[in-house]
């Protein structure tokens, strides 16, 4: 049986569950006790605080987890990142007081920064050579300049209007930070091993459908060549007949990253009645 650490609530909650449901994992029960066993594959899952997690999987409490790769970092644990997870994305960025003229790194030196990340700050600014006083607090940071606490501050930032509604400017950003799955490489059973690689095969899976599209589409036959070099393919578009001898359906899988600018070229190029359709797996 493989033990996964979740968030119990929170930000990453909603994500990984629907990752994993996407992957096929139905639960027990869906209440949040503790420790809930799925019905239908080897897995268990413990929900904890975020922060626990990847003390979870170093101590071998839990064999993998997924939590925000800013926290692995910040904890410093011994964990691997087995796979970055796309979702709840953000970064870990310097700002400061919005009236400040900021001149670079240097404007850092001697001041006081307010975090609940000091572990990653501190490493930044040994790298940068910068001497700063790290002030830790675990919560608000954002406010902590315009109460005296802190002449600046380090912090997750994702929209960026926090931010914004505390008269604070971004300058810095130092970890792009995203949804992670860790493990320990040397903490798995070949059964477990072999749980986590199938469990790996299906995230592939979702996540590969999610930035694909299925594209249906009636061009003329006279078009067909031209319509097809314009497709790109898992590996050639399918061409099939219709009633009709002069047209033909062609279904092709479309990159969301050039999607728009497939269609428009289809179009042109004599394509009708394009139906566009989400993909749930996509196996390779
Ligand atoms: O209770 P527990 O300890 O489990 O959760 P938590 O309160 O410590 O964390 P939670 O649930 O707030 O966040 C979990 C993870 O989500 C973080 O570790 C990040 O990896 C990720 N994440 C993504 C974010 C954000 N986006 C985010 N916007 N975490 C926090 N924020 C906060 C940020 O602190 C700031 O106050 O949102 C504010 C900024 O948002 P914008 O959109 O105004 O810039
Ligand atoms: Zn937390």
């Amino acid at each position: 049986m493989l033990r996964i650490a979740v968030q119990s609530k929170g930000r990453l909650y909603d994500e990984t569950m629907e990752l994993l449901s996407e992957a096929g994992i139905k639960l027990v029960a869906v209440k949040r006790t503790l420790l809930v066993p799925s019905r239908n594959f080897p897995v268990e899952l413990l929900f904890l605080r975020d922060d626990d997690i990847p003390d979870s999987v170093a101590s071998g409490t839990s064999h993998i987890g997924i939590v925000g790769l800013n926290e692995v970092l910040e904890k410093n644990k011994k964990v691997e990142v087995i796979r970055k997870l796309g979702f709840s994305k953000c970064r870990l960025s310097l700002a400061i007081p919005k009236q400040e003229k900021y001149d670079g790194l240097q404007w850092f030196a001697g001041k006081k920064i307010a975090t609940s990340y000091p572990e990653i700050l501190d490493n930044y600014l040994k790298k940068n050579g910068i001497e700063a006083d790290i002030h830790v607090i675990s919560g608000s940071v954002e406010i902590a300049p315009s109460i005296g606490l802190a002449d600046a501050i380090f912090d997750i930032v994702s929209s960026g209007s926090t931010l914004v509604s505390n008269n604070l400017v971004e300058v810095e950003t130092v970890l792009n930070s995203e949804a992670v799955l860790i493990g320990r490489a040397d903490n798995l059973s070949a059964e477990n091993q072999e749980i986590l690689d199938e469990l790996l095969f299906r995230i592939e899976a979702v996540k590969a459908a999610e930035t694909q599209k299925y594209v249906l589409m009636n061009v003329p036959r006279d078009k067909v060549d031209e319509v097809v070099s314009i497709l790109p393919g898992m590996r050639s578009p399918t061409i099939l007949p219709l009633a009709d001898e002069q047209w033909c359906s062609i279904h092709a899988v479309v990159n969301e990253k050039h999607f728009w600018e497939v269609i428009g070229r289809i179009k042109a190029a004599g394509a009708e009645g394009i139906l566009v359709l989400d993909i749930e797996k996509m196996v390779l």
